[in-house]
């Protein structure tokens, strides 16, 4: 194997650098290896599927070449063609970067052809790999005869030392300085197909399960535990509350021996986490829409940070419209079916850019935040950053006139006429706006103050401090000159969760069955994480907003308590596993298929990372005074012997139930368990046990069963004879402690009794019209209400035969 050394012409340091990083989260070894079989590890090495997965070698800027497909095929019905080569590296290339490991042997093979008239009768060919920076290693080589298709057929281990964090795959000619000199002799066209490079499978990546308990049992903040969220904003709809957060998880890569992930990098971010709740206690994960990036719902955007919500008839069409910051330098819309999706992007070009009318001196057009008053006109409110340098220091601090409102368009993804300033004091990002009682509040992060303004700069009286959520009270929403200041709604977050959980902030409030809530984050899972030591990855809180008679708003604390569940939990419906008020050790991921509980729009999860000890809780179910009959869980089982028990009120409660995962493993199936004495409101813990080492099991969702709900009732059926005429006589006591609805039926006749008293009967003769009467039966129907529930039970007695006069 020949290895060489070539001058990159750039990006060398930027190369390295990644190289460190990767070093640190890359290579360490699963807690469980298993010798998995040889895998092939090239994607479309057949070419079946055109040119995905394949670009051309880029690794210098002098490299280039097109790519295409072609019919001229070693096999199937198409290959790769190669031309208009620049360097003898140009070449079809395919990133094997996570898949090959250091220390392992690989078999590769593929076919490789060049027909130019002009070319030598035979050439040499490499297939060579890129382990970034200048470093380039010849893997195989094969030697062509012009016209015809040769064989790579070798191996090649790489060594122990080698970084493979970047491991790139492409074909190339010997290497010469100035292939130019030549062209037919060193930059020919050739085809390549059926390329396989076969070995050890790709190492499992790194977790990112969170394994702490993030979210301690009896606490509220954060709302999850088992993933970060950050600018978390309100959505009420239909019942349910939802969050939609910047996906602070997404660059989330904690070491696995230490534990402690880099810092948050804001630029990896283009999802936004999705959570709902109709209790503000246990919330559902929905999992995270893909926004922006090659992938996302708006390719032409690369970043969602900081959403912003709200929904709107439009066209008779009720509509949800997300807004989200494309970094720093722009914002724009995606449009909602419904609060889950599915999502679509009505705009081709960001929706608030340099181009938007009255935001041109807005350093940052980020942060948008919609409103739809109560006459329909939508408002989007957007901005921050340093104001313009052309200001004093002391008026570019305290009045820096840095966020904008402008009205939306009737379609909610255009605006009209041009932006107006909002003169926040200090104001730095993070504007939001609601509606109470006639009066705007306007709600915003201020500065931090520092280098931005040419040495420090003191807020003038009354002014908020540093990276503090400030309010304004305006009788008008486009309307918001700095006297409209009313005070600091909330201080920074590190004054009531300490050290580690300092840094920027980013509010929403929302009206959720007559109270007014206001959202924040704090880096609080992460702080629990890590000890002291925060990496920037936030998570979302809620607390209560109290107004004053004279429409101030009292001064927000963060607790850790959060806020008090707002309903009992139904669990007598399917609802989603990926429901908790607490975790520990879990994880989410979306599969496909829709939800059982929210529907064929909507996104379906699983829990998943489930091993021996791991549990998941709901707090504050309400089995009634009934109670409960069995637990069913929908399951994958991915090892023999796991089991799901249930417990009351403590990961360490009572054994009410245990549902074995005894079901064929690697399949979806339906496991069932009687529970035994649960009644009442509880919280209910789900807790996973069975062979340590692997993962048990997925749950989808789960169903309890309520106790089979009978009123109780004493029948009794009779025949007697008057006047000739032979009766069926039914009675029916209600022995229920309320009074219910009873029906008698007969083949001669029913009647129904409303509102039965305790104790009381339900009486009634049925004359049958005949002098004798065969043996039969009378159908009771009851109905009435148990613990809530409305119930109906159906019985039947038997009468005897019964003759007149015989
Ligand atoms: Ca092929
Ligand atoms: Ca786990
Ligand atoms: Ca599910």
């Amino acid at each position: 194997m020949e290895q060489r050394m070539r001058r990159a012409t750039r990006g060398r340091v930027a190369a390295l650098a990644t190289v460190g990083l990767m070093l640190a989260t890359g290579f360490v070894a699963p807690a469980a290896p298993v010798q998995a079989a040889d895998t092939n590890l090239v994607v479309n090495g057949g070419f079946e599927d055109g040119l995905a997965n394949w670009f051309v070698n880029n690794g210098n800027a002098s490299d280039g070449a097109q790519l295409s497909a072609t019919s001229d095929a070693y096999a199937g019905a198409n290959a790769a063609l190669v031309t208009s080569r620049t360097t003898t590296g140009s070449g079809p290339m395919q990133d094997l970067s996570g898949k090959v490991q250091a220390g392992q042997a690989y078999t590769l093979t593929a076919r490789i052809k060049y027909e130019n008239e002009s070319g030598p009768a035979t050439k040499q060919f490499f297939a060579t790999m890129h382990y970034g920076g200048a470093t380039y290693t010849n893997l195989v080589s094969v030697t062509a005869t012009k016209g015809q298709w040769a064989q790579f057929n070798g191996t090649f281990t790489i060594p122990t030392t080698q970084s493979v964090s970047t491991a790139r795959l492409f074909f190339e000619t010997p290497w010469t300085s100035t292939p130019s000199t030549d062209p037919a002799l060193h930059l020919m066209d050739f085809k390549l197909d059926d390329v396989s490079v076969v070995g050890a499978a790709p190492p499992a990546p790194a977790s990112k399960t969170i394994e702490v308990v993030g979210k301690l049992p009896g606490e509220h903040n954060p709302l999850i535990g088992h993933k970060f969220g950050a600018d978390g904003f309100g959505l009420v709809h239909d019942g349910r509350v939802y969050m939609y957060m910047t996906n602070d998880t997404q660059g989330y890569a904690p070491n696995p021996t230490t534990g402690v992930s880099p810092g948050i990098n804001y630029g990896d971010i283009n999802q936004i986490t999705v959570i709902s709740s109709e209790d503000l206690v246990n919330w559902t994960d929905h999992g995270e829409i893909q926004v922006a990036g090659p992938n996302g719902v708006a390719p032409f955007t690369a970043n969602s940070w900081a959403p912003g919500i709200t929904k709107k008839v439009v066209n008779g069409v009720e509509k949800f419209f997300l807004y989200y910051a494309n970094g720093g330098g722009s914002s724009n819309v995606i449009t909602g079916a419904s609060p889950l999706g599915p999502w679509t992007s009505e705009r081709t070009s960001t929706l608030i850019d340099g181009r938007t009318p009255g935001a041109e001196a807005v350093a940052w057009k980020f942060d948008p935040a919609p409103f739809v008053d109560d006459d329909g006109q939508p408002y989007l409110y957007f901005g921050g950053g340093p104001a313009s340098t052309s200001m004093p220091p002391a008026e570019r601090f305290n009045n820096p006139k840095n966020i904008r409102s402008i009205e939306l368009g009737d379609d909610m993804v255009s605006t009209e006429g041009t932006a107006a300033v909002v003169d926040a004091p200090v104001a730095f990002e993070a504007g939001h706006v609601f509606k109470r009682q006639g009066k705007y509040y306007f709600s915003y992060s201020s500065h931090f103050g520092g280098n931005d303004f040419g040495g420090s700069q003191q807020p003038l009286p009354g002014y908020p401090g540093g990276g503090q959520i400030g309010y304004m009270i305006s009788d008008g929403p486009m309307s918001w000159p700095k006297e409209t200041y009313a005070g600091v709604l909330f201080p920074n977050q590190s004054q009531f969760f300490g050290a580690g959980t300092g840094g920027n902030n980013h509010q929403s409030v929302f009206e959720f069955g007559g109270k007014y809530y206001f959202t924040y984050h704090a880096p609080t899972l992460n702080k629990r994480i890590n000890g002291n030591t925060t990496q920037g990855y936030r998570s979302p809180h809620i607390q209560e907003l109290t107004f004053n008679p004279d429409g101030t708003i009292q001064q927000v604390v963060g607790t850790y308590a959060g806020v008090d569940q707002v309903r009992d939990f139904d669990p007598y419906r399917v609802f989603e596993a990926e429901t908790f008020g607490w975790s520990k050790g879990v994880a989410t991921t979306k599969v496909d298929g829709s939800s059982a509980q929210f529907g064929g729009a909507a996104p379906n999860l699983v829990v998943r990372d489930i091993d021996n000890g791991d549990w998941t809780a709901l707090s504050s179910v309400n089995f009634g005074d009934n109670g409960a009959q069995s637990l069913t869980a929908r399951v994958r089982a991915l090892a023999a012997g796991g089991q799901i028990q249930v417990r009351l009120d403590d990961v360490n409660g009572p054994v009410v139930g245990t549902v074995a995962v005894d079901t064929p493993v690697g399949q979806w199936a339906e496991v069932t368990a009687e529970l035994d004495g649960v009644s009442g409101v509880h919280d209910v813990y789900f807790t996973y046990t069975g062979p340590a080492g692997v993962d048990l099991f997925e749950i989808d969702d789960w169903a309890f069963a309520a106790d089979s709900l009978d009123l109780p009732v004493t029948l009794t059926a009779s025949t007697r004879c008057v006047g000739g005429k032979a009766y069926v006589a039914v009675q029916a006591r209600n022995d229920h402690d309320a009074p219910v609805g009873i029906t008698l039926e007969t083949p001669y006749g029913e009647r129904s009794f409303t509102a039965v008293a305790p104790g009381a009967n339900a009486y009634q003769s049925f004359n049958t019209r005949a002098e004798s009467v065969p043996a039969g039966s009378a159908t009771v129907r009851v109905t009435g209400a148990i613990g809530g529930h409305d119930v109906t039970t159906v019985r039947t007695v038997q009468h005897p035969a019964g003759t007149c006069g015989g």
